[in-house]
């Protein structure tokens, strides 16, 4: 028996060539797929021959091909044109609602090749919609559902033989033309006696940032808009310390990655375990890094301390909603004191943690959504917290899918779960509009209080606003008393002066340098004229972001072609002749309040009209493509960066800086300016062209208390 298991891809758009060509595609690449592993590794103990085939891989090599660049196939004919040449027994795929389409679509053109061989399906979505599937699709011949270690082995097993795979619990199957769903599995009891996932069998495991290990399954909690509780039938369990410690070492001294994501959907239902688990691994002569998920009411900051001390660098919190109501409604019961609480907490241990909420439930009203953008907002202030926010998706099966069942909507109104890109394939999409039933996360519940297409502009923008320009969000937030209320305005400020969105394409839109652009003259004129209350302060966050927005799309330069690049002009000290210039790519803008000041009053909630009022200088900086470097000058930096214009030399620049500061700390303007260009260079704020011989700076013993009031 040959078996070809065949990962889930969580990429679903990248038709765009822009898209094709970003770090989120090179990024998809970066999973190892544990589900398909898990599973390699029970079929290699019973001498199994197989291949791992992973669809993200196969999607990232379709990307860099002539097909795709030259538009002559599309995905589906690529994969089938790869798999053409494969010979298997059983081909397994997994699957997950976001990819679904694909992999049913590959799944097809794989069984038009090798008709003779079975196709069969795993992984959360094909487990809650199995029968569905195999009515629709008629080249799938199994679907095994939930946890398969126990069953997949039975079903290959039984394939071999007379029963040809019928009647295996898990597994349904067709007897003639009907679909018969067996009884389910058992849930696996003991998680330990499963093997070490097969990470051999995976070809990209070094390239992987982290590994993924599971430390046990199931969910005891019901919350309403959840697949994952009865995926694994709401039986918690967790694998012991030791062997989740075995694993991880194992796994590190293999690959030399110390970094792991720990998968289960409630880890610290169980307070002891986790204390156990901290203390076993606190006792381990090696250091692990890992992340899992929790909720914040089964966490307390003395086990968030104990976590962070055993290695914990991340932590998934599902909030959902910042609503006290609809936590009720949907089942979740969180106290939302409680979780910012913890989220303070986390943050101040240094844990990345992910905020996710969701919007777009049937009973939301705009009150909830604004506590839900007041929830987002008052995470943005923590360093650490990484807040996210989700567009509702029925996820089949789960109670809000039945409860809407009859009443699912279909338009280009998409939750980000099921669809995170720009254009959704056309094949796609004619079978998600055939089969409502197979494919509901691509559809949405009626939300009679709310907008949805307001909901969805929100969402682009707050994600792609906080990532770009979060402070001055903050500072809107603030200064408002809602984003909500900052969104109305800028919303509708945009569309009568701006028009529909290039294309009709929101999401496009908001990636889009446009917005930036927009959004800022949107503060400026709009905004600071006429609504803001502490208008020096957000004039400041404006000009600030401004200045970040100075270089869009340059990159840096090539070494060796910038002169800060060459080593060599380090080590030459700066002569009185020597005329210093900017570098490249380097812009400085003044502005009225000191920005750190500003940061520091939002981190903490302050007023903003507040904050004094003193000219500072920042400079922006090129960086590398996509990012732009920001510092914040001292007054001397700044005075002397004034100076720099590529014409004046040194003597000059001393010169006229003495007649405005003698001397700094008793230490003579020519010096201080001498070594404050050093100190400049050095950062690569500016460049020395050498003119005459130069004369030396002074002894780097003498340096020091210039340079400390330099970077002061
Ligand atoms: C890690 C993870 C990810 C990783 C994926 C890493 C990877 N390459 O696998 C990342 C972060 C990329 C990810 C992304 C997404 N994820 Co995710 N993810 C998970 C998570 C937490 C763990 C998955 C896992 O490894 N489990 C452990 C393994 C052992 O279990 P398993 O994969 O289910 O495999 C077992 C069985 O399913 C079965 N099986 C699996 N495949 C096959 C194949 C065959 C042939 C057979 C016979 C059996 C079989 O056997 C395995 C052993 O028992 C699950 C939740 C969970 N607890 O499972 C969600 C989950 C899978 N994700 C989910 C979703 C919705 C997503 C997203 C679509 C959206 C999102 N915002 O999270 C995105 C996709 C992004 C996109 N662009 O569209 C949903 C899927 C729901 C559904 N009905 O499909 C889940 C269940 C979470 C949830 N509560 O909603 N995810
Ligand atoms: S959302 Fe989280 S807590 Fe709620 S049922 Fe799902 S996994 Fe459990």
């Amino acid at each position: 028996m040959k078996v070809c298991l065949v990962s889930a891809p969580t990429a679903n758009d990248f038709a765009e060539k822009e898209i094709a060509e970003s770090d989120a595609v090179r990024l998809i690449a970066e999973h190892s797929p544990l589900g398909i592993l898990s599973l390699a590794a029970v079929l290699e103990t019973q001498g199994i021959e197989q291949e791992i085939v992973d669809l993200n891989r196969l999607y990232y090599d379709y990307l860099q091909s002539d097909e795709f660049r030259q538009a002559t196939l599309d995905f589906s004919t690529y994969a089938g044109r790869y798999f053409e040449t494969k010979s298997f027994d059983v081909f397994g795929f997994s699957t997950i609602c976001s990819s679904y389409p694909v992999t049913l679509r590959v799944a097809g053109e794989v069984k038009r090749a090798h008709p003779e061989a079975k196709v069969v399906l795993g992984g959360p979505q094909a487990s809650v919609v199995d029968r569905q599937t195999m009515n629709a699709f008629r080249f799938i011949d199994f679907v095994v559902r939930g946890e398969a270690e126990q069953s997949f082995p039975m079903l290959l097993d039984s394939l071999s033989s007379a029963s040809g795979g019928a009647e295996i619990p898990g597994v349904t199957f067709r007897r003639g033309d009907e679909v018969v769903r067996g009884p389910s599995s058992p849930p696996i009891a003991d998680l330990d006696t499963l093997p070490f996932p097969a990470f051999h069998l995976y070809p990209y495991m070094k390239a992987c940032q982290y590994i993924p290990l599971e430390l046990g399954r199931g969910c005891p909690f019901a919350c309403t808009f959840c697949s994952t509780n009865d995926f694994f039938r709401r039986r918690f369990r967790l694998k012991t310390p030791a062997h989740m410690i075995s694993e991880m070492r194992r796994a590190k001294e293999t690959y030399g990655i110390p970094q792991f994501d720990l998968v289960h959907d409630m880890f610290t239902v169980d307070r002891k375990r986790v204390v156990a688990f901290c203390e076993e691994l606190l006792s381990c002569p090696e250091k692990f890094f890992w992340g899992c998920s929790a909720r914040t009411d089964c966490i307390d900051d003395d086990l968030i301390a104990l976590m962070a001390k055993a290695g914990c660098r991340g932590i998934f919190f599902g909030i959902e909603t910042g609503s006290a109501r609809m936590q009720k409604i949907v089942d979740k019961g969180l106290d939302l004191a409680e979780a910012k609480a913890r989220i303070k907490s986390t943050d101040k241990r240094k844990i990345k943690t992910a905020v996710s909420l969701i919007t777009g439930f049937p009973e939301e009203t705009m009150e909830d959504l604004r506590d839900t953008v007041e929830f987002f907002m008052s995470s943005m202030r923590y360093d650490y917290a990484d807040p996210q926010l989700c567009l509702l998706a029925p996820l089949a099966e789960t109670p809000i899918h039945t409860q809407h069942k009859d009443e699912l909507i279909c338009d280009d109104i998409i939750s980000d779960m099921s669809f995170q890109g720009w254009k959704q394939d056309a094949r796609d999409r004619e079978m998600i509009q055939k089969y409502p039933d197979i494919f509901p996360n691509f559809y949405s519940v009626p939300t009679p209080h709310l907008d949805r297409t307001f909901l969805k502009e929100l969402r682009e923008f707050i994600l792609n606003g906080s990532a770009n320009f979060r402070w001055l969000l903050v500072g809107l937030h603030q200064d408002s008393g809602s984003l909500l209320d900052v969104f109305t305005l800028w919303r509708n400020w945009r569309e009568k002066n701006k028009g529909v969105f290039p294309d009709g394409n929101v999401t496009r839109y908001y990636a889009s340098l446009s917005f930036h652009r927009e959004f800022l003259e949107f503060v400026r004129s709009k905004y600071i004229g006429g609504h803001a209350r502490a208008s020096v302060a957000l004039r400041a966050l404006h000009d600030y972001e401004a200045s970040f927005q100075a270089h869009p799309g340059e990159t840096q330069a090539p070494s060796g072609q910038d002169p800060t690049e060459d080593a060599s002009v380090y080590r030459m000290p700066i002569g009185l002749g020597d005329t210093p210039a900017l570098a490249k790519g380097i812009k400085v803008t003044t502005l009225d309040v000191d920005y750190r000041k500003i940061v520091q009053c939002l981190r903490r909630n302050g007023r903003l009209d507040r904050v004094p009022v003193r000219t500072v200088s920042v400079v922006t900086r090129a960086s590398a493509p996509s990012r732009t470097e920001i510092v914040q000058l001292s007054e001397l930096s700044s005075q002397l960066m004034a100076l720099c214009d590529g014409k004046r030399t040194v003597s000059e620049i001393a010169q006229e800086f003495g007649c405005v500061r003698p001397e700094v700390d008793g230490v003579p303007a020519d010096k201080v300016c001498r070594l404050g260009l050093e100190l400049l260079r050095q950062q690569h704020l500016v460049i020395v062209q050498a003119k005459s011989p130069c004369s030396p700076l002074v002894e780097a013993s003498a340096n020091q208390p210039v340079l400390a009031a330099a970077q002061a």
